[in-house]
């Protein structure tokens, strides 16, 4: 079972001049086959709340902070806090996902996969009896 893990980007430049990130083959764990980003999100709204079978991710707040909360198959919870630019969260599949977002926070994602609502788990029973079967 993978577990997540924050990635460190390359951080090019000064605080006078601003800064270039760099997500590219060497420092990334899958092949890019989609990148979206989220914005705009209300304060008092939690997003998320599913789990994927095989897609994985990278997540980045690009601007603003993001909460993570991840719970894995063995039924560990881990919270990350996404606040920098530098600084991405690789998801792997079959992780169930929660995000609090600051209003101005852009929340970028590059993704293993195409989208496909038929990757998703939304029902947290159906990943209960996920976890329930990995830990028996
Ligand atoms: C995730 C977290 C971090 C599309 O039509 N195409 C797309 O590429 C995406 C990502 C979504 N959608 C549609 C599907 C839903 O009707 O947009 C709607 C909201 O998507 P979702 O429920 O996935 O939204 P979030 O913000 O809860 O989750 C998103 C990612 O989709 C998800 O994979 O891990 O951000």
């Amino acid at each position: 079972m993978k577990k997540p893990y924050l990635i460190a980007f390359p951080k090019i430049g000064e605080t006078l001049l601003g800064y270039i990130s760099v997500a590219e083959k060497e420092n990334l764990p899958f092949e890019v086959k989609r990148i979206y980003w989220t914005y705009f999100t209300p304060e008092n709204i939690i997003r998320g709340g599913h789990a994927h079978y095989q897609l994985e991710q990278i997540l980045v707040a690009v601007a603003g902070k993001i909460d993570v909360d991840i719970e894995t198959l063995d039924g560990v919870h881990t919270q990350f806090i996404l606040d920098s630019a530098d600084k991405g969260l690789f998801i792997p599949k079959l992780c169930w996902r929660t995000m609090k977002y600051t209003h101005n926070a852009v929340q970028m994602c590059i993704a293993s996969m195409a989208y496909q609502e038929s990757d998703y788990i939304r029902d947290y029973q159906e990943f209960a009896k996920l976890v329930t079967a990995e830990m028996s």
